[in-house]
């Protein structure tokens, strides 16, 4: 329809046009069984999705019910054997065919469980995937999967492109807007099951009665769709708003503080997730104003949650400008010598790379390193350096390629995905945190296709290893159509957005040329700031002979940080990917690369490749027309055409400025700046 503006997400329900008997069978045919909050939003789902997906086709109607949802122990009351539902873990789901009853069965431990169970399924129709004879029976492999809010109480974003905050403190905690609803059964339908309201960049004050109250009133609304609330912890919350002269963690005074603080939050909400915190980072405070470390600092926010079962999630993106070494060195130099001080429910949080969210980065050195304390992901959704909201990009495989990175931390097949699951180092906590792209636009994310990244999200973090592809077309189904053309099209589109962002902005391993501070567009000529690490030529390096940042023994020796296989790889001309070139290498312009060019035609023809690539997608957009509603397809139409200008300017920009440095004409087919 005409006023499709994308708040529906990818529960659109949107009807099946030639529904097969199974899909009108499910969605008229069904129990549910039991009472409770979280049964109830089963229910209503359900019915809402029945009246999407088939309300314009006859009913079928049987004698018994040919979908049956019920927990275990409902279903054991009716006969219903439950195999394989001993083997999930709480949050898990099975759905199984019944042979006896010719039935299916939607069964898990839990009201929580049935629930991603149920959403499972509807997907399950909407996208005409039919369930396997062997059933499917899924548990999450990461225990907290949760969205990081970077919001501010006075609703700006920090980094958000969509609009203002969704959490409207001054109508809290009394109106209760619809929206909160639709944000958790939205997150609840990928299996996201917790989340960070406010900024890492703190502001005490979240921790006062006043909003502790509003806190409280967010956490009961999302309860029943299986999310917890965390919040930003600021270290010297005792001195802003406790009254105290320090926030020394080994401090006796601060200790109770925190404790009694903790104390304080669990009235409000029994099931409180617990603290995550910035310390020590980009002037945030931190346990260094008191010359004590990361764990010191971890350990007594831990102490305070413990009795309360509520964990810390502290962040491990620690550095500063006092420290004159490679940024890329120094959250791992600062917590590897910390491996093992930290207490049972601390788990760090890793930015994916050893920098800031590129398009591109190698995974970040600490994940294999800390064998003794839980490491989490943090992934960024929101688009910082990739081209904020009108820069289609697609991060699924930006995240896949992090998680199948190989940390060789026990060898061969050490991948990330595998320190993130728990399963290299038998870690007890596990969890994955995405800071938000969401806002109060209308359709949520800003660009259209980037509600596929929250979605990739969830599904990433339910399973790290899933298979970005699958998870753009299952997006593109329920969310546009399951037109064969239209997905095939569009998957291809998709799973190659980010690959076009990096050629047309940081190709072969440049990273942070963007413009100072807001970080969108080109700024490789970005100098002298007012520190050395937040300037562009720091990281690009280009001079009259090269470019790139020397990694390696005979520069930073960042390189040191990783496994000796990746040292060895990556650490040589011949054998590092050149997708990480100039991550780790100053290299001559006239170097030849392994087509036989130089580096310098090689850097030309990549970024002319992108604006190539951002300009087909135009003409390929213009062809799913008859997919697309109108109001969805020309929003996108416009982002896309943004887009395609932009990489223009990315191209011209970067080669224009390096072209300075390297005095080489541009190769054929790379068009001229004009
Ligand atoms: O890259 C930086 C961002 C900051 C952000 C910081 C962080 C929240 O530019 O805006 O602060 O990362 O992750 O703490």
């Amino acid at each position: 329809g005409f006023s499709n503006d994308g708040y529906k997400l990818w529960l659109q329900y949107y009807s099946i046009q030639a529904p097969q008997e199974w899909q009108v069978n499910f969605l008229s045919n069904y129990e549910v069984i039991g009472n409770s909050a979280t049964l109830s939003i089963i229910k209503k789902e359900i019915a809402y999705a029945s009246s999407g997906m088939i309300s314009s086709h006859p009913e079928i109607k049987n004698s018994i019910p040919s979908l049956v949802i019920g927990k275990a122990g409902d279903l054991s009351a009716k006969n219903i054997s439950n195999p394989g539902i001993n083997s999930l873990a709480s949050d898990g789901f099975a759905i199984f065919h019944n042979l006896e009853s010719k039935q299916l069965i939607v069964s898990a431990k839990t009201d929580i469980g049935l629930l991603y169970g149920t959403f499972r399924l509807l997907q399950h129709i909407q996208t005409g995937t039919s369930i396997p004879k062997e059933g499917i029976f899924e548990s999450p492999k990461v225990q907290h999967r949760v969205l990081n809010h970077w919001d501010n109480l006075d609703r700006t974003v920090e980094r958000g492109y969509a609009g203002f905050s969704i959490w409207n403190w001054h109508r809290l905690p009394r109106h209760i807007d619809q929206q909160y609803h639709d944000y958790a059964r939205a997150n609840a339908s990928i299996g996201i099951n917790g989340t960070v309201l406010t900024n890492v960049n703190a502001n005490a004050l979240i921790l006062t009665p006043e909003y502790l109250e509003k806190v409280k009133a967010l956490a009961d609304t999302f309860r029943p769709y299986g999310i917890k609330v965390y919040l930003t912890a600021r270290f010297s919350a005792p001195i802003e708003i406790g009254g105290l002269q320090t926030a020394d963690p080994l401090n006796a005074e601060v200790q109770a503080w925190w404790n009694q603080k903790a104390e304080e939050i669990y009235q409000y909400i029994p099931d409180f997730g617990g603290f995550v915190v910035k310390a020590d980072s980009e002037g945030q405070p931190g346990p260094h104003n008191y010359k004590r470390t990361q764990a010191d600092g971890a350990n007594m926010m831990a102490r305070a949650l413990a009795p309360h079962e509520g964990i810390v999630m502290w962040r491990a993106f620690v550095y500063n400008e006092h420290t004159p070494d490679d940024r890329h060195k120094q959250a791992f130099n600062e917590f590897k010598p910390l491996d093992g001080k930290f207490l049972d429910n601390v788990i760090i949080q890793v930015k994916n790379g050893a920098i800031d969210f590129q398009p591109r980065e190698p995974f970040h050195p600490l994940f294999g390193a800390m064998p003794n304390t839980p490491l989490m992901m943090e992934f960024q959704i929101t688009q910082e350096y990739l081209g904020h909201d009108t820069h289609l990009a697609f991060l699924a495989p930006m995240f896949e390629e992090v998680l199948k990175d190989d940390t060789y931390a026990n060898g061969k097949g050490s991948e990330v995905a595998k320190v993130i699951d728990g399963s290299l180092h038998q870690y007890a906590i596990t969890a994955m945190a995405g800071v938000s792209n969401i806002g109060t636009d209308r359709n949520w994310t800003g660009h259209h296709f980037h509600q596929a990244n929250w979605f990739a999200f969830g599904r990433l973090a339910w399973n790290p290893y899933q298979a970005s592809q699958e998870i753009a077309e299952e997006w593109l189904k329920l969310t546009f159509s399951t037109d064969a053309t239209f997905v095939k099209t569009m998957t291809d589109v998709m799973m190659n957005s980010r690959e076009m962002v990096v050629n047309y902005m940081t190709p072969l391993g440049l990273h942070h040329i963007m413009a100072a501070s807001h970080h969108y567009g080109p700024g490789p000529w970005v100098s002298g700031g007012r520190r050395a690490d937040w300037t562009a030529t720091y990281y690009h390096q280009a001079n009259e002979k090269g470019i790139g940042f020397n990694r390696t023994y005979t520069g930073s020796n960042a390189l040191s940080q990783y496994a000796s296989e990746l040292q060895n790889q990556w650490g040589s001309l011949a054998t590092v990917p050149e997708k990480y070139l100039l991550w780790f290498h100053q290299v001559d312009w006239i170097q030849p690369l392994q087509n036989g060019e130089s580096l310098w035609n090689n850097l030309a023809k990549q970024y002319q490749k992108g604006v190539e690539e951002a300009r087909a997608n135009i003409v390929t957009w213009e062809n799913m027309r008859e997919y697309v509603d109108d109001k969805r397809f020309n929003h996108v139409l416009s982002f896309l055409t943004i887009q395609a200008e932009e990489a223009a300017w990315w191209r011209d920009a970067c080669l224009l400025y390096f072209g300075q440095f390297s005095k080489m004409p541009l190769p054929a087919g790379v068009e001229s700046p004009k």
